[in-house]
């Protein structure tokens, strides 16, 4: 038979028959055993797809493909997020529209995606800039608008005025813009937020039950920030307003002998005496050009103005002069502090700067210490009237107790989450499903008029005026009328962040065949999704906005489940030369070469075999070919087969044994070590002239996930009267092949080891006990003394005791 096979040819056959026959549908109707098995989806950018998707994708087809040999009915859908600032960007440089751009990169990247030969369902192939996605995208903002979860504030922004654009403030990195750079300033605008914060606490709660990486649960917990505390409204002296402040530590406010206020604290032009305007207004124009990062960072030189104005102490009665800092910030918590600074080191800082009180009023053990540093833990209070000696914890409840008599305040939990702004000033984007009426305000239109077309009619340009949104320079999109009262309107310019279109893109992909409603019922019974696969630097946006999408949603009614991802999994990162691989670095590697070259099995079983698909790795291309070999190894032991042999027991054995231990690291997506018990595999293999039927169809069993264009060739060329090779059940181990039946048995004489013997297991005990006592070293000790007890306990140890 002829023992060459090639590899490019194979995967194109297949590829095809698996598309003719269906392959990778699911049965819809059938849930028993469904798995969802989902990675994230990709950007259609011009440079195609790098080996770092490659890793994403190749990997998890490989687990999805080992959990339908063991039976899961499979969904493993594919898509593109196909809205985003570079194909804008790349319009503006290059006159090429969005849409054509857009739409020529997936069809390159689908090519790409098809060549991993991946159990993808295309059938269920979405793109989110599709207008039958995008107008279920406006339809999902309308349902969040209608139920009170979409609104709209004015409110300090971070500008680049490069983009020309908003970003959100995942998007600004050191107080730069994410993508280009520049320095980020802030605006006032008018913006749409989504209100995440309503569900921090439900997000907060329902992390720990679900199965994630840790880590991500940690970052998710560190970004909903949950602060237990009191609120406390401090009076002005010859001033009707009052400051309002967050503190985590009521119990000290005997100490808060000064206040500060965020530079952009509503209050600070009202306070602050003509005296000091200047200074103040310095100061603020200065803050704005800080990043909340910079700001925050706690070993910064402290910077501040006085208002010239004073609050009063509610305990005391003193008074505390009010300052403006930009350690405080305006987005969180009221933006205003009462300082203590013998418990809070930024305060503490401040006060030595700018030679403020300092009271302590916590120490270890009650007693002062007047040591000249803060004192920022729990303990017992000092200097503070009726708290005196109580502990910190106690003295919270009393301070909160008081707060609430005195009607100034009480206990309050404070998150760090803010709600998520969702409108962008671009174009590229689902337009947001709103009308602005000169009387009727912010309309919502009709669930019955979507999709909200996005116009095609916009000249690109890097700048838009006084417009700032592209959209609204098109007067055929901009000028409509009011749906209630019939009057000349306007539609909102904006469009909506593209976490948005990638929220709720899991629950479409099961419906994406439907087009009269987002979502058909028994569909969503394909939900949650079982494995979703995708990288680290998601850990907050992407995956805490869907969390609260399907909350959402839940909450109105369409779906039934709290949680859209049971199980989540980072693939490593792929780097090169140490970086990670990424078009900005410009050090992304194609894999279209490898494949033309060795095909696609061996790439993939190659990047599988890199390191544990957790940690990724650097990439190099040296050990392809040995990954090469290995594979035509295989083909050549496939030929050895001898339907008439009857395989050897040594041979058994390591075969039941590689059959349990593939299982197992499969299951847990080890995919190098299962390669490596392959490779052990087939090492013994090749040294054996005929190996027994079972054998090889063992063999091609436990090889189909890893490369499955192979192994459906050499099923179909040794087993060519039954179905695909992943229509067959996954190899069962025979456990008694497993366990070793010769064991090492100690002898002990007096409870001191003296030999060993081995033994077949359960060896009857008056054979084990003979051998054992003519060991000579053990003999020795029988002969001159008297053997007076035999122990022995089956499979374990003998011990002799001799007087
Ligand atoms: C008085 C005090 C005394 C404080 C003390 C701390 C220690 P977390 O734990 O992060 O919630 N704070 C409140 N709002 C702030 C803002 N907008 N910008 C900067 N700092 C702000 O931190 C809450 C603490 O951070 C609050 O408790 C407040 O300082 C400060 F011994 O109040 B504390
Ligand atoms: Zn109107």
């Amino acid at each position: 038979m002829d023992q060459e096979i090639n590899f490019i040819e194979i995967e194109k056959k297949w590829q095809q028959k698996w598309t003719e026959s269906n392959a990778h549908t699911p049965n819809f109707n059938n849930l028993d055993n469904k798995f969802y098995c989902l990675t994230m989806f990709s950007y259609p950018s011009g440079d195609k797809l790098h080996v770092g998707h490659w890793y994403n994708y190749g990997p998890v087809d490989t687990y999805a493909r080992f959990k339908k040999m063991n039976g899961a009915n499979v969904f493993q859908p594919q898509g593109f997020d196909s809205f985003g600032l570079p194909a804008e960007n790349y319009a503006i440089k290059h006159g090429i529209h969005p849409a054509e751009s857009t739409k020529k990169n997936i069809s390159k990247m689908r090519e790409q995606l098809q060549r991993i030969g991946a159990m993808f369902d295309w059938s269920n192939e979405l793109s989110t800039s599709d207008q039958s996605y995008y107008r279920w995208t406006q339809w999902l903002f309308l349902q969040l608008f209608k139920n009170g979860l979409a609104y709209q504030k004015t409110a300090p922004v971070n500008w680049c005025s490069s983009c020309a654009t908003v970003l959100a403030n995942e998007q600004v990195k050191e107080g730069h813009c994410d993508r280009c750079n520049t320095q980020v300033t802030k605006r006032d605008l008018k913006q749409w937020f989504f209100k995440i914060t309503d569900y921090a606490e439900e997000l907060l709660n329902n992390l720990d039950a679900l199965d994630w990486p840790s880590k991500t649960k940690h970052m998710q917990k560190n970004w909903i920030g949950k602060s237990i505390g009191a609120e406390i409204a401090f009076s002005i002296k010859n001033n009707n307003s009052k400051i309002s402040v967050f503190t985590t530590r009521p119990d000290t406010i005997y100490g808060a002998t000064y206040m500060v206020l965020a530079p952009e604290h509503s209050l600070v032009e009202k306070l602050t005496t003509s005296d000091n305007l200047k200074n103040i207004h310095a100061y603020i124009s200065e803050t704005r050009k800080k990043s909340e990062i910079e700001r925050s960072a706690t070993d910064k030189e402290k910077t501040g103005v006085f208002t010239g104005a004073y609050a009063i102490n509610p305990f005391n009665g003193k008074e505390m002069p009010i300052w403006i800092s930009d350690y405080v910030l305006i987005s969180y918590g009221s933006g205003a502090v009462m300082a203590v600074p013998s418990g809070d080191e930024r305060d503490f800082d401040f006060a030595n700067k700018f030679d403020l009180p300092i009271t302590e009023v916590v120490s270890r053990d009650g007693k002062a210490t007047n040591s000249d540093s803060c004192f920022s833990d729990y303990g017992i209070c000092l200097n503070s009237e009726n708290l005196n000696g109580l502990t910190s914890e106690a003295a919270k409840k009393v301070v909160c107790d008081e707060l609430k008599s005195k009607k100034i305040g009480g206990s309050k939990t404070q998150f760090r989450l803010h709600d998520w702004l969702i409108s962008r000033q671009r174009y590229w984007g689902t337009p947001i499903p709103i009308i602005h009426c000169d009387d009727c305000g912010a309309v919502p239109v009709p669930e019955s008029q979507l999709p909200i077309q996005l116009p095609m009619d916009i000249e690109f340009s890097s700048t838009y005026g006084d417009d700032i949104s592209p959209l609204a320079t098109s007067d055929t999109f901009i000028n409509t009328v009011c749906p209630n009262c019939n009057k000349p309107a306007k539609r909102d310019p904006d469009t909506m962040d593209t976490f948005v279109c990638s929220s709720w893109y899991y629950l479409r992909y099961p419906n994406a065949e439907i087009d009269s409603v987002p979502f058909d019922n028994s569909r969503l019974n394909w939900l949650p999704v079982d494995l979703y696969v995708g990288g680290a630097e998601h850990a907050t946006m992407h995956l805490l906005y869907a969390r609260f999408i399907t909350k959402a949603l839940r909450d109105f009614g369409y779906l039934d489940f709290d949680e859209p991802f049971k199980k989540l999994i980072h693939q490593g990162t792929i780097t090169k030369d140490g970086t990670k691989m990424s078009k900005s670095k410009g050090n992304t590697v194609s894999p279209d070469e490898f494949i033309d070259e060795y095909g696609s099995d061996t790439f993939r079983a190659y990047l599988m075999f890199m390191g544990p698909f957790e940690e990724g790795g650097d990439w190099n291309d040296k050990g392809i070919t040995g990954i090469s070999r290995f594979l035509k190894k295989i083909v050549k032991i496939c030929n050895k087969i001898d339907r008439k042999q009857s395989s050897d027991i040594s041979i058994q054995k390591l075969l039941h044994k590689t059959i349990k231990s593939i299982g197992d690291d499969l299951n847990q997506l080890k995919f190098n070590t299962a390669i490596s018990k392959l490779m052990e595999l087939s090492n013994v293999l090749t040294k054996v002239d005929k190996i027994d039927e079972f054998t090889i169809k063992s063999l091609i069993l436990l090889l189909a996930p890893i490369t499955p264009h192979l192994s459906e060739e050499l099923w179909s060329k040794y087993f060519p009267d039954s179905k695909s090779v992943f229509e067959q059940a996954w190899p069962k181990f025979d456990s008694s092949l497993i366990i070793d039946n010769e064991i090492h048995i100690a002898v002990q004489v007096n409870g001191k080891l003296r030999g060993n013997i081995l033994i077949e297991l359960n060896t009857p005990k008056d054979s084990v006990l003979g051998m054992a006592k003519s060991l000579e070293n053990v003999s020795k000790y029988i002969e001159g003394g008297n053997l007076v007890k035999e122990i022995y306990v089956p499979n374990k140890i003998v011990n002799l005791v001799i007087k």
